[in-house]
């Protein structure tokens, strides 16, 4: 059994430096085989952009909406006894238990994670990844989490990387994490933020310049004299964001300031020092000028629609939230709440601060904050995802709701046509107490004596963390020892291996950036059927067309058509896990993201490229057939694919895929490949290559 108490967990740990590109910062990594290569088997520390790569993980994460798939996987692949350094089980996203469902998931979860030895954080002490970074993430250990925004502790020097729940339960079973190794990209931050500029302005600057596919296949690392001017939450709600712009991961180096940052949580210990080369050579440089920077603001619907705040001024606001893991730490909510000290929010405007973390508000409330963010007309959450995905606070139809949230996805508040602004806290208690959207900078000039709160680090943490934390369980005082399932936890369902014929209707065709939300949405009537596919997949694509799931399990097979970046946002396996439930069987889409392609193949799903051309001149129902054999196709290395089209014309295909993703797909998925491996004599552990 793997954890034990935090003192144990410490003496553990060997906070080994290592690297990720030749000369970046990042971890230890074995290459895997790509056109017909097999693995080796010696620990590799270099690796080309493109050809896949294994990361030994050291800690992973997983929280309540993705986590029940994830240790359904790990029991159903027959494994007892976590395998990393360190695990941690959240239940952040739904913790209001509305529904039996949800609690039945949380119990389950609890029960899980004392089996099988993971750390538990009970409903209500915070998102995963603001707990996280507060009690675990350390600078040189590498960090899977089956949710998108993992890469949060980069800020810290931590290599995190986001992934479906599968990878999350073989990698807990002692087995790397195969990407492609990405192009390290450097983002070299000069000067210093003036003024009213914020952390979350530079993400959204870079949102701006880059746009939602501007990081794909590409982990950014941050250098340069700007670095040592934030401070790690600022420095983290930029790596959280950089999961906006498709980034496989964002990091920076550590200093002083990390150092400084451990030691307010006693984990001074854990601080090691990393920095890049200083000949490193990077795919592409990017430079920010910090006081270049100004108030910004994401516009609805997508993260990358990105303006100044100027330009939308006057634009009267119903709703402001300040929280979420981008933007709820205590040191984020401290300059909203002197913003409103001696002041009220406007009387047409609603105000509701939910910290990211119990800490958080628990330090908030000890000194004083939550008093005086109350009196001014704020009302308070507690620590949960909560309204990011439409979970409690839904805006009224035909509202404007700003929020510091990181993701504006239509539909993703929990109404249609919703109009959702991103913004920093400082924007957010502006348009509060203004009742529009204003730039700061002017709501100073206007009311003469409202000043630029500025970045103040908080104390030490508050008492209530530590060894006697009743609110994280440590594996060595698990309440359970056996798994407890609620009439909601189903059965993971499987699917056949790759035959040879491929032949269906194009069930959907879908424009660019289609996101996951999109997929499976997540909100509250539909996220507690998580882990229950039948009834979940009746929601498949419901935002895109609400006949979608049924016209496609009456088709019995079938292809999704989609434009570029397909699947972007959220890691949550179900948008592939879904599809190939009601009997779809490939995507033709222009582009993919990364996690969601690799949810693809993990549930056996081919996913196929296509060109501009090919995909305007495709239309809805046409009859879609892969001449290929395609068993034959995949497991042979074969890239290009003959797709004959109604029967008319013809379109080739692209399939790019390493040569353990074919084998994977051949198998029908990642779990029947595991599971065939280990039934082969592969070993106890669930050797994925
Ligand atoms: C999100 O922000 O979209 C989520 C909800 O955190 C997801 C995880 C999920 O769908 O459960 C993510 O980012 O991966
Ligand atoms: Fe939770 Fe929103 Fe962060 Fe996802 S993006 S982990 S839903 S706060």
């Amino acid at each position: 059994m793997t954890g034990g108490s935090r003192e144990q967990r410490r003496q553990r740990s060997d906070l080994r430096a290592t690297t990720l590109a030749p000369d970046g910062i990042g971890a230890t990594c074995r290459q895997s085989g790509r056109g017909g290569r097999e693995p080796p088997d010696a620990e590799s520390t270099e690796g080309a952009p493109g050809e896949e790569i294994g990361i030994e993980i050291d800690q992973v994460l997983t929280q309540d909406t993705t986590g029940t798939f994830v240790w359904l996987q790990f029991e159903a692949l027959g494994l007892d006894e976590i395998q990393t350094e360190l695990a941690a089980q959240y239940c952040d996203h739904q913790t209001y238990q509305f529904d039996f469902k949800n609690t039945d998931d949380h119990r389950f979860l609890r029960s899980a994670a004392g089996t099988f030895g993971a750390y538990f954080s009970r409903p209500g002490n915070g998102i995963c990844h603001n707990v996280h970074k507060e009690n675990f993430a350390a600078p040189g250990k590498t960090l899977l989490g089956s949710d998108s925004h993992t890469p949060t502790p980069g800020g810290l020097g931590q290599l995190a990387i986001g992934a479906g729940g599968i990878d999350i339960s073989v990698a807990m079973g002692g087995d790397a994490y195969y990407i492609e190794m990405p192009e390290v990209v450097e983002v070299r931050l000069e000067g210093e933020l003036g003024e009213w500029a914020t952390a979350k302005d530079v993400i959204l600057h870079l949102l701006q310049e880059l746009t939602v596919k501007g990081g794909v296949g590409r982990v950014l690392e941050y250098t340069g004299p700007g670095v040592e001017t934030l401070s790690v939450p600022e420095r983290t709600t930029i790596t959280n964001m950089g999961t906006e712009l498709g980034a496989t991961s964002s990091i920076f180096p550590t200093d002083e300031r990390t150092e400084e940052w451990l030691s307010r949580l006693d984990r001074e210990d854990e601080y090691v020092e990393l920095s890049s080369d200083e000949d490193a050579d990077y795919a592409d440089q990017i430079v920010v000028d910090l006081s270049e920077i100004e108030p910004l603001i994401a516009c609805p619907s997508m993260p990358d629609n990105v303006v100044p705040v100027r330009e939308v001024a006057g634009t009267d606001v119903d709703q402001v939230i300040v929280g979420s893991c981008t933007n709820g730490a205590y040191e984020d909510v401290l300059p909203a709440a002197k913003m409103l000290e001696g002041r009220t929010t406007d009387r047409k405007t609603e105000m509701i601060v939910a910290p990211g973390s119990k800490q958080a508000s628990e330090m908030l409330a000890r000194e004083g904050w939550t008093a005086e963010m109350m009196a001014a007309g704020v009302n308070f959450s507690e620590a949960t995802c909560g309204a990011c995905i439409g979970i409690g606070h839904v805006p009224a139809s035909d509202s404007v709701s700003l929020r510091t949230f990181n993701r504006n996805f239509e539909g993703r508040s929990g109404i249609e046509d919703d109009s959702v602004y991103l913004c920093s806290p400082e924007v957010a208690a502006a348009a509060a107490v203004a009742g529009e959207i204003v730039d700061p900078r002017d709501l100073a000039d206007e009311l003469g004596d409202l000043e630029d709160p500025g970045f103040e680090m908080g104390d030490k943490y508050s008492p209530g963390m530590g060894e006697d934390d009743p609110d994280l369980i440590a594996p060595d005082e698990a309440v359970d020892d056996e798994l407890i399932k609620g009439p909601n936890i189903g059965d993971v369902p499987l699917k056949d291996p790759l035959g040879a014929d491929l032949e269906g209707p194009a069930l959907l065709k879908m424009r660019d950036n289609i996101t996951t939300d999109h997929i499976i949405p997540a909100t509250q009537d539909i996220l507690m059927y998580r882990s229950n596919i039948p009834k979940l997949s009746e929601f498949t694509l419901s935002r895109v067309d609400d006949s979608f799931a049924r016209r496609a399990l009456e088709s019995d097979g079938g292809f999704l058509v989609a434009g570029e970046n397909y699947g972007q946002g959220s890691s949550r396996e179900h948008a592939a896990l879904c599809p190939m439930y009601l009997g779809v069987e490939g995507v033709l889409a222009r582009s993919f993201a990364r996690i969601h392609k690799a949810n693809l193949f993990n549930f056996g799903l081919l996913p196929l490229e296509i060109d501009a051309a090919d995909y305007e001149r495709i239309e809805q129902g046409d009859d879609v057939e892969v001449i290929d054999d395609v068993a034959e196709a995949v497991a042979s290395g074969q890239e290009e694919f003959t797709v004959r089209v109604d029967d008319d014309w013809e379109l080739t295909a692209t399939l790019d895929a390493s040569e353990r993703e074919r084998r994977i797909l051949a198998d029908g998925g990642k779990l029947p490949h595991v599971k065939r491996k280990h039934e082969d004599g592969a070993g106890a552990a669930p050797a994925d290559d």
